[in-house]
């Protein structure tokens, strides 16, 4: 049996002869008190053994993903994206054939009013008591009474690095302002080191007017205005306008300067280390503040196996697999009881874990209006274009 990871780009096809082992999940639900062993009336009918998975990439540790096909038997077919709004599209054309998908909190929670999503059934997530309570509540802002959805990984959006090469350029560089950015006198400085932003208009939006002194929330067409005003002035200096293919081009010296995802920037980080070269890459959560999101499991109301898919999302609750995911990808888990058992290197960074000060600077991503997202898209064809 197979489990396959597909990009847009490349395709990994992780051998595992797993299959047919028989082992049975330590998740599955213990029988109901009183059951005896005679055939209960109506069985639902078998699901076929696979759970198509469409997850941000980065975002797993693929020994996780091999292992739940050995103790299940059930084949993971893994497709990854970068990008809310390219997940959001093929959700609400519907048929998407994905039994389990991950959108962030402020996109799932236009997503279930849409009617995306299927109701979670909480007697097949057993392992729901490892959740942590403050991620819960912060999340069912988005996701009332956290009926459709379970978190993932948590993080920030912030500003990633290369030390030395900012340093030599500009030894007062404000590394801790979204000023380096979005101001063009600084951003100017760096334009042959390079940097990138990610290819997320809201967050760039609410980034910028955090900048600004303004609500990051806002959705005036005068806050856009000015949003969109800020971005052309620093253009000309941004190489790049990408959510993925930053990690590898921080660790490698491609560009000196990311407007990242905490634990992505990590990522490059450690690649950067590991790689012996001495590059430095450092993470800060720009003083003027950012936002906090929340990454979310998710049944499309079609999926073709939603059995296997709450079997999927119980494996990936048990404290001891999401920790192992975080210690992998350098993100939160929303898992309270993994916590102890994630390396003290991860556990105790300030990038991945924001120190009280930090945290009283994050705030929600909230859900744009359907209006208010056809003008922002706009605004950011401009931008990315140029024109
Ligand atoms: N490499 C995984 C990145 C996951 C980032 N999700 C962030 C979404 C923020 N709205």
């Amino acid at each position: 049996m197979n489990i396959s990871i597909r990009t847009g780009l490349a395709s990994l096809a992780i051998a595992a002869t797993l299959v047919g082992c028989g082992k049975k999940s330590e998740d599955a639900a213990p029988a109901a008190a009183g059951a005896t062993d005679a055939a209960p009336a109506a069985a639902a009918p078998a699901e076929e053994k696979v759970v198509n998975v469409y997850n941000w990439s980065d975002y797993v540790d693929p020994a996780v993903l091999e292992q739940f096909t050995a103790e299940t038997g059930i084949k993971v077919n893994y497709d990854v994206f970068d990008s809310n709004e390219v997940l959001e599209t093929k959700l609400l054309a519907g048929k998407t054939g994905y039994d389990v998908v991950v959108p962030s909190a402020s996109f799932l929670e236009r997503q279930i009013k849409a009617g995306v999503f299927q109701k979670l059934d909480r007697s097949k997530l057993t392992n729901w008591s490892n959740l942590d309570t403050e991620i819960l509540e912060r999340v069912a802002l988005h996701d009332p009474g956290n009926e459709h959805s379970v978190n993932h990984m948590w993080g920030t959006t912030g500003i990633g690095f290369n030390e030395a090469k900012v340093m030599a350029i500009d030894p007062n560089a404000p590394v801790d302002s979204w000023s380096l950015v979005f101001d063009p006198k600084h951003a100017a400085k760096f334009k042959d080191c390079g940097i990138s932003v990610l290819d997320a208009p809201s967050e760039i939006l609410a980034a910028v007017l955090t900048w600004k002194g303004k609500d990051p929330n806002s959705q005036s067409a005068e806050d856009l205005k000015l949003a969109e005003d800020v971005l052309v002035s620093v253009r000309p200096y941004i190489r790049m306008i990408h959510s993925s293919n930053y990690i590898d081009a921080l660790a490698n010296g491609e560009i000196c300067i990311a407007v990242g995802w905490s634990g992505d920037v990590l990522q490059a980080r450690d690649r950067a280390e590991e790689a012996g070269q001495g590059v430095v890459i450092r993470y800060n959560v720009p003083k003027e503040g950012t936002i906090m999101w929340f990454d979310m499991y998710a049944v499309p109301a079609d999926a073709p196996h939603p059995g296997n898919a709450h079997e999927f999302i119980n494996f990936m609750m048990r404290p001891e697999v999401a920790a192992k995911n975080s210690n992998f990808v350098n993100f939160a888990t929303g898992n309270a009881a993994a916590v102890a058992l994630v390396d003290e290197s991860v556990r105790n960074d300030p990038g991945v874990y924001p120190p009280a000060e930090i945290k009283a600077k994050l705030f929600p991503d909230l859900a744009e209006g359907e209006e208010f997202t056809r003008q922002l898209n706009r605004t950011w064809t401009r931008f990315t274009t140029g024109q």
